[in-house]
């Protein structure tokens, strides 16, 4: 495994210490702490399992244990892992066009990009799985687009994207979140601070720009409401009770310059208040902007007065990014690039406090560059040094009343390769962790790998985190093409995805054997032919040049894994068709000759058989 930075002398005394107090934990919630307590038999606690012990390579034909979620950054998908393989499983096209899957060649895909603002790439950087009672309920998964101010749902039966929202006066969306217990909102966090509207009329002076967090039901991807707020906005998460949201901000500056934005020694977390949103909105306090109630969170505004302030204002160190939710709900913690220490806030308390500072309950000094924490159930939190290129372990307990000179919770160090990002432990944004498997999410590999050019992949590490007496182990490298940032990591049987469509699911009429049919009416053709091995529903199609051209495909098969294609060369066109999955497109045939429809997907023997002519007479 790779050193541990921390000297021996520094570790040792801590390390005698933590497994007492894990034991504690789960001693009180047994009531056998008293008779117990002290008992050094218990090193590394209950769960503590050794790396021998456990599966870290998946031999051939096996499955993995988990699924991760890995966003694409601006490549704009979703990358699915196994965990601990760290093979790629599939790639999830969200805000691109993806030609090997269709997606943005068929009718429905391309509307729906094209509704959602038809720009061709998103930047995804934080993939949450709905939950339901705080744990995987194996629906969806949502993803921001950083560039553009988008949310987008994937559904995890089909494992593809069926919804996006444009989210209005929100320019760039960041953090996204469920609101826990049930996932009754997704959040879209906004980064970028705008003048609103954003319409031309104020431009110059950034006192006025602002930004907004829009609350989305996860069923209608409709924006319910936004709040506005004072200073930017980066990453968020929600509480495990349903009232409290959390997000960071770098900018409480109001400035454009990188230089001012870090002028001031502090900056806010913003815990919003969501039943006293609600209130407001219900009460119609607030003001609509393109179509969206937008509440008024800053912290002058008269909602922000009284005993029930709808957004807490809390001063943390400057520019937090990360911020995240124990397991057990009690902690929101917050770090960030310019300082040292992690600030824990007291869930509990914010409600009665008259003051949100007083919330603040810990700053343990974790190292250079904080940036994302993760948790394992047992009552430490992982937290990725960017600056020191590291991963630092700490107890959370023990953080309660550290100073900022205090590095007593610090357990344990380990560097990583190289500057890691966030990381992301197994089941982590959970009520119950599974506290086994850890990835971080490193932004450089260096000299990891294979030199493929001046454009490095990134590296994201596998780390075992299950044995408290031995430590964090690296095992695994991965290289990744560009960029994730966040994770999401599922057991694996919390997930059931379909082996073959279900018609019922899509409004695409399916095209049996008997079905096939080519109607004309005014310029228009509409082709309606299945796909099978190995051939389509007609051998050719005959229009006139000019025509409007609908092509209504289905995969008929039932056997799971194969699949068709229907691409038109120089047509631009390529439909994925899985098995029983029928799509649409519509084309002009503006281009008279003759042109070969194939399947790109080799199904079989005779695959390269599998052909149809479209024949495009000149008018
Ligand atoms: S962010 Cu990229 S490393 Cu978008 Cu959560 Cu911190
Ligand atoms: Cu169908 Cu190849």
């Amino acid at each position: 495994t790779e050193s541990t930075l921390d000297a021996d002398s520094e570790r040792d005394p801590l390390f005698d210490r933590i497994p007492r107090r894990d034991f504690m934990k789960a001693g009180a919630a047994t009531g056998a702490m008293a008779s117990m307590a002290g008992c050094t038999g218990l090193l590394g606690g209950d769960d503590s399992v050794a790396l021998e012990d456990v599966k870290t390579d998946v031999k051939p034909g096996e499955h993995d244990d988990y699924y991760a979620f890995l966003s694409g950054g601006h490549t704009g998908e979703i990358r699915v892992y196994g965990l601990p393989s760290m093979r790629q499983l599939m790639r999830i096209p969200v805000f691109g066009r993806e030609s090997a899957r269709g997606y943005g060649y068929d009718d429905r895909t391309s509307e729906m990009l094209e509704d959602a603002g038809g720009y061709s790439w998103g930047d995804t950087h934080h993939p949450r799985v709905s939950q339901t009672d705080n744990d995987y309920d194996g629906r969806w998964a949502f993803v921001n687009d950083k560039a553009n101010g988008r949310m987008a749902r994937i559904n995890l039966k089909y494992f593809e994207t069926d919804a996006i929202v444009d989210i209005p006066n929100q320019q760039g969306t960041h953090g996204a979140c469920c609101l826990l217990p049930d996932t009754k909102y997704v959040f879209g966090v906004g980064e970028f601070r705008v003048p609103m509207p954003n319409d031309g009329q104020d431009l110059t002076d950034p006192e006025n720009y602002t930004s907004v967090i829009a609350a989305i039901n996860p069923e209608t991807m409709n924006v319910e409401w936004e709040v506005l707020v004072d200073g930017n906005m980066d990453n968020g998460d929600g509480g495990k009770e349903g009232r409290w949201f959390f997000t960071t901000g770098y900018n409480s500056e109001h400035a454009t310059t990188e230089s001012e934005m870090s002028s001031s020694d502090t900056d806010w977390v913003k815990a919003f208040d969501v039943p006293a949103i609600e209130e407001a909105v219900e009460a119609g306090e607030y003001d609509e902007m393109n179509g969206v109630p937008v509440v008024d969170g800053t912290r002058d505004s008269a909602l922000n007065e009284g005993d029930r302030p709808i957004v807490r204002y809390i001063d943390v160190s400057k520019s937090p990014h990360g911020v995240s939710v124990t397991p057990d709900g009690q902690y929101a913690i917050a770090s960030g690039k310019l300082d040292p220490t992690a600030t824990v806030i007291d869930i509990e308390t914010l409600a009665e406090a008259d003051d949100p500072n007083e919330s603040i309950v810990g700053r343990p000094r974790l190292g250079m560059g904080p940036l994302h924490t993760a948790y394992d159930g047992r009552g430490h939190a992982y937290t990725t040094l960017f600056i020191d290129s590291q991963v630092v372990k700490w107890d959370i307990e023990a953080a309660v009343e550290a100073s900022e000179e205090s590095t007593d919770p610090v357990i344990e160090k380990i560097d990583v390769h190289y500057n890691p990002g966030h990381l992301i432990a197994a089941e982590s944004y959970t009520t119950d962790p599974q506290g086994d498997w850890l990835i971080s999410l490193n932004k450089l590999s260096k000299d990891r790998f294979l030199p493929v050019g001046p454009m490095h992949p990134e590296n994201d590490q596998l780390i075992y985190i299950g044995d408290d007496e031995e430590g964090m182990s690296l095992v695994k490298d991965t290289p990744s093409y560009a960029e994730p940032h966040d994770a999401s990591i599922v057991s694996a049987e919390k997930l059931d995805p379909a082996k073959v469509y279900d018609p019922e699911d899509y409004d695409e009429e399916f095209v049996g054997h008997e079905d096939i049919d080519i109607s004309r009416e005014d310029g228009r053709v509409h082709v309606k032919m299945y796909s099978t091995r190995n051939e389509f529903g007609f051998e050719e199609v005959t229009v006139t040049e000019g025509d409007e051209v609908t092509m209504t495909v289905t995969n008929i098969e039932q056997t799971p894994d194969i699949l068709h294609s229907i691409a038109i060369p120089e047509h631009d066109i390529n439909m994925k068709l899985a098995p029983q999955e029928t799509r649409e497109v519509t084309f002009t045939a503006d281009e008279p000759g003759v042109y070969w429809m194939y399947c790109a997907f080799f199904c079989s023997a005779l695959h390269l058989e599998m052909r149809s002519r479209l024949i495009v007479e000149p008018a």
